[in-house]
């Protein structure tokens, strides 16, 4: 190895700060060349600290400049305090004092865009988790909460807007050029929800009126051009005050609420205390450039972000290991909102998909961590979907355990007992439990046992009796570090349908041991048990239906959700069989069974359209992946494709018909209804083009032209492209481009069709579109479009057999490894689950994480995923 190793930190190390500070004030000169920050912090001793003469230890970054440092007005030489790269350390400090800091930073060659950075002649920051650092010397943790008064002084022709946390309390001009203005949070708040922004920006403005009858001011920024394109998050924003106000009866707290659209942006968006600051791929949305997926995205994050409020900003985490005490219940926040302004079941089964393909990949490889992980070396790598998604879940185990009234106020007692404090997930359960009366102590460990739960159900019927036994067993595979497993406390919720799919009851079944039987007694007959009702708890349910019994839940299940799960498993059944017949080199064949579900689903004009699409797609390469124990990536892509042309063929009548049903008159709108309506018609679309046949091209050229909105423009795209019809694909994308080259976010998509299209030559494709002059890679959303695209979503070319694909990505690990290693962690994914692929595969991905350790300076980022991947 070539570098030092970074250094683990342990939860069970935590010790509470050896000072406070009461108020942080800051004044921020921004220039081309450079930027001065002078912190001035009123700091006392932590009466609750270890010690009685604590030395005072800030973090900092190696690029921080220190220009000078005093102490209650007092100069300090440099034998007053010890500087090392990560910290300054000033050994002895009286028990109260003024601690005033200056400091040169440069944000205009700052590429990590972790604390203040330049995008697209802008400054903006971007501090949690650990960014603060990089802008001063300072407590940079989240159990140290202060008041901020933030001065920012600029050259006023270019930084017209000068923005911060909270509200406005003074502006005026300087004599140079330049002008300030100076902004007061007055919510004590730890460093990493602080915000800064200076630019040329345009706003749009609007408010809100509180249920207690205040005004709110809110404020969307944007660049000029992109004024046009606001409106979707502002309406967003509006619904989910209201929504937190109904459901949780929380209103916000300032006299402004800002949010800001910045191009450069490590990940989707950030909760900054009255500023929030979001990548544009979050807020701008048009009917012309924003794809349905993209518009739902856009209301799901401005919601996510503003319910952080209370759930991460009034009441925020003690330390980095609690951060699913503020995301995961966030998470299941915004997820409850969807779900109420849409439509539930679509919603969840969204959900699910994500949670069952990547989440539980991520608990089953050499990452895998619990919801609340008890160590780690670089914080940004858990941000993850155990902790976001998996940390849902456990939040709406809670739910379902309780119940709606006794949840809601678990969530008051939550919200009142620990406002303006730094709390742990266990603070919050304790709070559910006291509001209660229920006992959760088994259920804490959803918080530190790591991996995906297996749960076998098995059912016995005794006819003379009318009685059903449903046993269940309940057993979790060891994960790094973790061998041994304890049995968790889970909600299964239940229904059991009588064989004409009537239902014969419901409920919720606690299962806390390693195996329990429930018995139902009083049945007619040999009911059909619909388990895990919603997906109301996140595991791995196994029973061995037959497929006529998978028919009946798929027809007849009154939960929407299974039956589209019931859906699933019959394909996901008959593919697994087909995949093996394809590694046997016999031929495939499409089971009957598949194309008549298909077709009744198809033909039902009761079913809500919302569902028939989700039912009717195949379930996806990764998730199919996820089911096999060696992944067979070409056989897994060979098999879908063969399925959807015979499906295809078998039902192109019906495809035909659901494509003209679902063509809508009138003007675009993005509710769900209308996206369901779209998202049939693709799907049709996709299938009927499936069959290779040239009226379907010139259908679905017709709708790439003439399409009013980008829903249909890009399905028609995609499809194309992806599809056997390659010069066409070839002209559609020259035309894309024409049409699209000024508007960043959908050339993003043009990159990324491109990167995800499966047919040979994919690999050159991507290098060459990696000099393309709209590609630029120090943007995340580009590196994203084209280099992620083609590593995670386009797996037959990525694990192509010469390792081509897997040398091509750690190029740019390495590469990244310097300019922004966030990024280049997050990237390393797919590389990470080399154990799960053949041995010759195997061979190839390991050595290419192996030349990636090797590289001199590795960052801590990236050292951490590589090390772990390989132990
Ligand atoms: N809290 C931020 C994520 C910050 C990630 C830092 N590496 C966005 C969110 O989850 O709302
Ligand atoms: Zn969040």
């Amino acid at each position: 190895m070539s570098q030092q190793q970074p250094q683990t930190i342990y939860l069970k190390d935590y010790q509470v700060p050896s000072h406070l500070i009461a108020k942080t004030e800051l004044r921020f000169e921004l220039a081309e060349e450079e930027t001065l920050v002078r912190a001035t912090l009123h700091v006392r001793r932590n009466p609750e600290g270890a010690q009685a003469r604590p030395a005072l230890v800030l973090n900092g970054h190696p690029s921080l400049e220190l220009c000078r440092l005093s102490i209650d007005g007092q100069v300090l030489s440099e034998r007053d305090f010890q500087r090392t790269d990560e910290t300054l350390t000033i050994t002895q400090v009286p028990e109260e004092f003024t601690l005033e800091c200056l400091t040169r930073i440069h944000p205009e060659t700052n590429t990590a865009l972790e604390g203040l950075y330049k995008s697209d002649g802008m400054f903006c920051t971007q501090c949690e988790a650990e960014g603060f650092r990089r802008i001063t010397f300072y407590p940079d943790r989240p159990d140290v909460m202060s008041v901020f008064s933030t001065t920012v002084v600029a050259d006023k022709t270019r930084y017209p807007i000068l923005l911060s946390n909270g509200n406005p309390v003074e502006t005026g001009e300087e004599d140079d050029g330049r002008h300030f203005v100076t902004w007061d949070d007055p919510f004590p708040k730890p460093a990493y929800l602080f915000a800064l922004v200076a630019g040329d920006l345009a706003v749009l403005e609007d408010s809100y009126t509180t249920s207690s009858g205040r005004k709110v001011s809110l404020k969307i920024y944007a660049e000029r051009k992109d004024l046009d394109k606001l409106d979707h998050a502002m309406a967003s924003l509006k619904k989910a005050m209201h929504w937190d106000e109904q459901v949780y009866g929380r209103e916000y707290d300032l006299d402004i609420y800002m949010i800001v659209a910045v191009d450069f942006f490590n990940m989707g968006a950030m909760e900054n205390k009255g500023l929030n600051i979001f990548n544009t791929s979050c807020v701008l949305a048009s009917p012309k450039t924003t794809t349905d997926a993209a518009f739902q995205r856009v209301e799901s994050v401005v919601a996510h972000e503003y319910f952080h409020n209370w759930s991460g900003n009034r009441v925020t985490c003690r330390d980095w290991f609690q951060l699913s005490l503020k995301e995961g219940f966030t998470v299941f926040r915004d997820a409850e909102f969807s779900a109420d302004v849409n439509s539930r079941t679509v919603k969840r089964v969204e959900d699910v998909t994500l949670l069952r393909t990547a989440q539980f990949a991520e608990d089953g490889g050499p990452m895998a961590h619990p919801v609340r992980p008890d160590s780690y070396m670089e914080i940004s790598n858990f941000y993850t979907l155990t902790v976001y998604e998996k940390g849902a879940e456990v939040v709406r185990m809670i739910h379902s355990l309780l119940g709606p009234e006794q949840f809601r106020a678990g969530a008051d007692l939550y919200f009142q007992r620990h406002d303006g404090q730094a709390v742990t997930t266990d603070d919050f359960v304790k709070a559910m439990e006291d509001a209660s009366g229920r006992d959760l102590t088994q259920f804490r460990r959803w918080y530190s046992q790591a991996g995906t739960p297996n749960v076998e159900a098995s059912g016995s019927w005794d006819a003379e009796q009318g009685r059903y036994r449903l046993t269940l067993r309940q057993s979790t595979p060891a994960t790094p570090g973790q061998d041994e497993k304890l049995p968790l406390h889970m909600p299964i919720a239940y229904g059991l349908l009588d064989q004409q799919g009537r239902e014969l009851s419901a409920g919720v079944l606690e299962l806390t041991e390693s195996e329990q039987t429930f018995v139902f007694d009083n049945l007619p007959g040999h009911p059909v048990p619909s388990l895990l009702r919603g997906f109301s708890a996140p595991v791995k349910l196994s029973f061995d239906y037959s497929d006529e019994e998978l028919m009946l839940l798929l027809k007849s299940d009154t939960d929407g959700f299974n039956r589209w799960d019931a859906g699933q498993r019959m394909a996901v059944r008959l593919m697994l069989g087909m995949i093996d017949d394809y590694r046997a080199g016999r031929s495939i064949q499409v089971p009957s069974l598949l194309v008549e579900s298909w077709a009744s689903v198809l033909r039902d004009r009761s079913l809500d359209p919302a569902m028939v699409a989700h039912l009717l797609r195949l379930p996806g390469e990764a998730y199919l992946a996820e089911q096999c124990q060696t992944v067979d990536v070409e056989a897994i892509h060979e098999v879908r494709q063969a399925l959807r042309e015979q499906l295809a063929n078998a039902l192109k009548d019906d495809w035909l018909q659901a494509y003209k049903r679902s063509c809508q008159d009138g003007a675009y709108t993005p509710d769900a209804e209308s996206i369901a309506r779209r998202s049939l018609k693709n799907l049709c679309l996709g299938y009927l083009l499936a069959t290779g046949e040239d009226a379907w091209l010139a259908l679905a050229e017709e709708q790439f032209s003439r399409a009013d909105n980008m829903t249909d423009q890009h399905a028609a795209l995609s499809l194309v492209v992806h599809s056997s019809f390659r010069e066409a694909g070839e002209r559609m994308l020259d035309a894309f481009h024409n049409q699209w080259q000024h508007e960043a976010l959908v050339m993003n998509q043009w990159f990324a069709v491109q990167a995800s299209d499966p047919w040979p030559g994919a690999l050159e494709r991507v290098q060459r579109l990696a000099e393309h002059p709209l590609f630029d890679e120090r943007n995340p959303n580009k590196l994203r479009a084209l280099i992620a695209a083609f590593c995670a979503q386009n797996p037959v070319r990525f694990h192509a057999e010469d390792g081509s694909g897997y040398r091509f990505l750690a190029d740019w690990i390495i590469k990244l490894n310097t300019s922004n290693p966030q990024v280049a962690s997050r990237l390393l994914t797919p590389l990470t689950r080399w154990k799960r692929y053949p041995d010759a595969a195997q061979a190839k991905m390991k050595s290419e994480l192996e030349r990636i350790l090797a590289v001199d300076k590795l960052s801590p980022d990236v050292y951490e995923v590589v090390s772990k991947s390989l132990a």
